[in-house]
């Protein structure tokens, strides 16, 4: 009898067609009623999910009693209950490495968009705005050689680094838990205190996991740290922001300019940030270009398969179910 697999997000055609050939996939449709619902009673005879973006915890996993992974198309993991899933002894994987270079790139986007205000002048220019040679009111902020702050140096906090590094000519600040000495002296990098690098970075780029230790780490009182020509990129996670406290500091130019790629609701809507012309907005796209996609549902594919054939995935969150 084919193992089951519960599909819990939308994932590549070509993925889904392979599962199917493997295994008696059920796939959690939202058109058809609450979707909490729909995952209890199919996890209940499960042996595997794969997918993304969706909360995964005690409340629509307890009637699971054969789940042994949950196979996660992303390399972040703070939507998952992992304390439960540990308890509960069931796997859960992800897909770090391929997205990398897709979501620097992204981010080094959003840097330069928010710098030089591309989407609010792209609008200005279109709507017959430009009549005369532009003035102070479209000028942006200087990129080459200037101070870019990495909150984060992980594997995207890095390869954001080296883009500032070799692509900029700029002066990397990094913080997070502890010095990265070899990445560090690669690119002349200095580790330094979070309020040290507000205060120096002309460019902040958040890119660290969400947990207990970074929700809401970037706050009001960073804000006013900041330089008032200073950019703030976040493609980590919304909670790490205090979005209300970032929308007053864009309202009251405490900064110059923001540019988003996640946020604290998700997909946004009717927000504050929608009225601001100096915050650039993107739908979590850090990691969606085509290419990109189809490895992380490719290595999600691998991990859950070798899950089910009872071997140990490559990428485990949990391991040793810590
Ligand atoms: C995913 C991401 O697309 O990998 C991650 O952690 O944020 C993105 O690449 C997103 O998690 C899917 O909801």
């Amino acid at each position: 009898m084919k193992q089951k697999v519960v599909v819990f997000s939308q994932i590549d055609t070509e993925v889904l067609e392979r599962l199917k050939q493997r295994y008696h996939v059920m796939v959690i449709n939202p058109k058809e009623g609450d979707v909490n619902m729909q995952i209890r009673e199919q996890v209940a005879d499960a042996d595997g999910m794969i997918g993304a973006g969706r909360v995964l915890n005690q409340n629509n996993l307890e009637t699971a009693k054969q789940l042994k992974i949950i196979s996660s198309v992303s390399v972040g993991y703070d939507n998952y209950d992992l304390s439960y899933l540990n308890q509960a002894k069931v796997w859960l994987s992800h897909t770090p490495h391929v997205l990398t270079n897709a979501t620097a790139d992204l981010a080094f986007t959003l840097l330069m968009s928010a710098a030089r205000q591309v989407p609010y002048l792209d609008q200005w220019t279109k709507t017959g705005q430009w009549l005369r040679t532009v003035g102070q009111a479209q000028f942006g902020q200087e990129i080459f050689g200037q101070n870019l702050g990495i909150i984060g140096l992980g594997n995207i906090g890095a390869a954001i680094a080296r883009r500032g590094f070799h692509g900029f000519n700029m002066n990397i600040l990094y913080h997070g838990r502890h010095e990265k000495l070899e990445l560090a002296q690669a690119l002349n990098a200095r580790f330094c205190g979070l309020d040290e690098l507000l205060v120096q970075s002309d460019f902040v780029v958040v890119a660290v996991d969400l947990n207990a230790h970074t929700k809401h780490l970037i706050d009001a009182k960073a804000f006013e740290k900041m330089k008032p020509h200073a950019v703030f990129v976040n493609v980590s996670r919304g909670a790490v922001v205090d979005e209300q406290a970032l929308i007053q500091a864009l309202e009251q130019k405490q900064i110059f300019a923001a540019g988003l790629d996640v946020y604290d609701k998700e997909p946004l809507q009717d927000s504050g940030l929608f009225q601001l012309p100096n915050v650039v907005t993107l739908p979590h796209i850090g990691s969606a270009t085509e290419v990109t996609r189809k490895k992380m549902a490719e290595l999600a594919y691998q991990n859950l398969v070798k899950a089910l054939d009872g071997d140990q995935p490559q990428y485990l969150v949990n391991p040793e179910f810590k």
